[in-house]
């Protein structure tokens, strides 16, 4: 499903993240920035060792206990990965919604579209950040991923914006929830 919003796109996929050829792909990450599992450990595996060392520079550099707060989105290299640039953004752990788990993870989705937008970057694609691991029940976070995007991109001249699931049950979620918001 593919929609214009002004002069921009936004398409939902059904795939793998890491083949995708976009100039920058996201990275549902955590505070660390040292890896883990679902679409973090695919995109680390798929980018090659020197995307870790990369994002220990920045770990480094970063304030407070070392974390990159949730919310927030840096970028880094894509090294062996088809894209050009990865962005890592924290989406929040899911605590029943009450722990503004809603604004943090639309939170993400904006950072991470203003970054690609500071640097130049036309087209991007997004995991379901949080519905994995951290457990964001998936209607709620498309509905927020999705308003986020669409608000984003009716102010901003962006270009191309995939949402990269990654099974038909959330392709399905995803595909109802636009629907619904256009
Ligand atoms: N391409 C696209 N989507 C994928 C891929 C892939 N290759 N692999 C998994 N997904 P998750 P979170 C989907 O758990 O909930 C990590 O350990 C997956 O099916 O990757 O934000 C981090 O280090 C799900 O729909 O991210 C953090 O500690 C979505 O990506 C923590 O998990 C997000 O699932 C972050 O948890």
């Amino acid at each position: 499903m593919k929609i214009n919003i002004k002069e921009n796109t936004l398409e939902l996929m059904l795939g793998d993240i890491t083949k995708q050829a976009t100039e920058a792909i996201v990275n549902a990450a955590n505070g660390t920035l040292l890896g883990g599992g679902g679409v973090d450990g695919a995109i680390h595996k798929a980018a090659g060792p020197e995307l870790l060392v990369e994002c220990k520079r920045i770990r480094k550099g970063l304030l407070k206990g070392e974390l990159l707060s949730t919310g927030k989105a840096v970028m880094t290299g894509g090294y062996s990965l088809p894209a050009k640039f990865v962005i890592h953004t924290v989406g929040p752990v899911w605590q029943g919604g009450a722990n503004d788990e809603e604004r943090l993870l639309s939170d993400c989705y904006r950072n991470s579209l203003q970054l690609s937008l500071d640097n130049n970057i036309n087209s991007i694609s997004f995991p379901s950040i949080s519905t994995g691991v951290y457990r964001f029940p998936v209607k709620p976070a498309s509905e927020i991923a999705l308003r986020s995007i669409l608000e984003f991109l009716d102010q901003n001249h962006l270009g191309k914006v995939i949402m990269m699931l990654y099974s038909e049950r959330d392709f399905d979620v995803y595909q109802s929830s636009l629907k619904k918001l256009l």
